[in-house]
């Protein structure tokens, strides 16, 4: 493919006052969790549904696991395209438990209190996962080492790195980013960017 073709191609996979890098840029607030003991973490599932659920570390690789292709946008303008990821499928998390039925919100809860929201059709969507390895490395500490949520629909924010807790809710609260003034959905093709937007 010619840079003509790729820029063509590109041209509509690429968000409205997004650009396209060839990077990863490192982005978050507070400190990257290193981990020397895999034994104390574990991931739990909360809140609306019948019975909570705690994944051990080995009890979480131990689900299926598949390849994920996606582009993603942060807020702050940078997209990266053509990303390969290999994770466990939101899905394969929800055969574990049973949601209540006011359940349509969730809150992914992530290393030291950080938080971010989004409603419950969108988590489940088959396009969002739970992410172990990205273009063929496993996640390094700076991205979310072991596990972090990705949600490529919507802006990078929503996918918590270093995730520890899944928690269903009836209605929708701010997290860490959107107490602070980030849209409550955050839709890059909207540019739901900040929550005047
Ligand atoms: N736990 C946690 N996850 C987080 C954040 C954070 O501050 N803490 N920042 C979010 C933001 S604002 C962005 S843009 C992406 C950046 O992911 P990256 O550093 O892997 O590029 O992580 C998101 N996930
Ligand atoms: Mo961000």
């Amino acid at each position: 493919m010619s840079n003509e073709e790729k820029g063509v191609e590109a041209a509509d996979r690429v968000p409205p006052g997004q650009t396209v890098t060839e990077g990863f840029p490192v982005l978050h607030y507070g400190n990257v969790p290193y981990y020397n003991d895999m034994g104390r973490w574990n991931l739990r599932v909360f809140g609306l549904v019948e019975e909570e659920v705690t994944f051990g570390y080995h009890e979480f690789l131990a689900l299926p696991q598949r390849e994920f292709r996606n582009d993603i946008h942060c807020v702050t303008t940078w997209s990266k395209l053509d990303n390969v990821w290999e994770g466990v499928p939101v899905s394969a998390v929800m055969e574990r438990v049973k949601l209540k039925p006011e359940a349509k919100y969730v809150m992914l809860h992530a290393e030291e209190g950080w938080t971010t929201n989004l409603p419950l059709e969108d988590f489940v969507r088959d396009t969002s996962f739970l992410a172990l390895r990205h273009n063929g490395e496993r996640l390094t500490p700076e991205h979310g080492y072991p596990v972090r949520a990705v949600v490529p629909h919507l802006y990078f924010w929503k996918s918590a790195k270093w995730l520890r807790g899944i928690e269903f809710m009836e209605k929708d609260k701010p997290g860490f980013w959107e107490v602070n003034g980030y849209h409550m959905y955050g839709d890059p093709w909207q540019e739901q960017r900040y929550d005047f937007d």
